[in-house]
């Protein structure tokens, strides 16, 4: 692991400044497939909003409930109306981290979910990150400056005392619209120093930081890329497992944040 992943970031000023001295009331967690989600929403005990805030007919789902001292809202892309699958993906994060900002107006953003992991970097499956940067993977534009905006590279808020007090492993995430790896992703995935690569990551990291909402990334590895096993097939066999951990990990977050302010986590 790259000693600089160790580092704490310096946080941006500008996000959410006038809520770093009060206690966290409110966050959001985006969860892009419903597996991932769904003992998240058992453990706080959150019920699924019918009366929904997001446009009439979009599949997007929201769960929501108080948790201890916390409003806790789970948004999900929800089934694609076509095919009945996840949403999974950068262009349905991105609209539905938009639609839950601008009708929830969080104090903080957790993206969690799962990822692939490289061995060489660190990762074994089942274990759960926290992204120190996130950056894309599949977006190539080839011409100064639009070359970096293509790549997107994004600081994560630092949360420091949650990777010391809750012992996970730190790194950077590298995000495309693609399960598998092309050669060309893999020499961006180099590129932006990547320890896991997932789908969502840096579109969720785009928007929040648009509407300058801080925003943290909890991942849990399903499969490793640089192993010898078809990616699908790992993911889809560890789904299960890697989720349970995934979940312990979010609601050590969760409950860590409870009662502190940005500043302190
Ligand atoms: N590559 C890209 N994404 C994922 C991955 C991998 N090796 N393993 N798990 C994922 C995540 C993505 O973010 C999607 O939400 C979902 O799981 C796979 O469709």
């Amino acid at each position: 692991m790259a000693p600089h992943d160790d580092q704490p970031q310096v946080n941006d000023d500008s996000i959410a400044s006038e809520s770093h001295g009060k206690p966290i009331s409110n966050i959001v967690i985006f969860i892009a497939m419903h597996t991932e989600a769904l003992a998240l929403v058992n453990r706080f005990q959150l019920i699924e909003d019918h009366d929904s805030l997001f446009p009439e007919g979009v599949p997007w789902v929201r769960y929501h409930g108080m948790y201890k001292d916390l409003h806790i809202n789970i948004v999900q892309p929800g089934k694609d109306p076509a095919l009945g699958v996840d949403g999974v993906g950068t262009v349905s994060a991105s609209l539905v981290t938009y639609a839950a900002i601008q009708s929830l107006k969080p104090d903080l953003i957790i993206n969690a979910g799962t990822a692939g992991g490289f061995k060489a970097k660190g990762a074994a499956i089942g274990d759960v990150f926290l992204t120190s940067e996130v950056a894309f993977h599949d977006r190539r534009i080839p011409i100064p400056v639009f070359d970096l905006y293509g790549v997107g590279k994004r600081q994560a808020f630092s949360t420091p005392n949650i990777l010391k007090e809750l012992n996970l492993k730190i790194g950077r995430l590298s995000t495309g619209d693609s399960l598998d790896m092309s050669a060309q992703d893999e020499a961006s995935i180099t590129a932006n120093d990547a320890t896991i690569k997932d789908m969502e990551g840096a579109a969720v990291a785009y928007v929040a930081e648009l509407l300058k909402v801080p925003v943290i990334f909890l991942k849990a590895v399903t499969d490793i890329v640089d192993g010898e096993k078809p990616t699908a097939e790992e993911f889809l066999q560890n789904l299960a497992a890697v989720t349970a951990a995934l979940d312990e990990a979010v609601a050590k977050v969760v409950d860590f944040i409870n009662g502190k302010c940005l500043t302190k986590l």
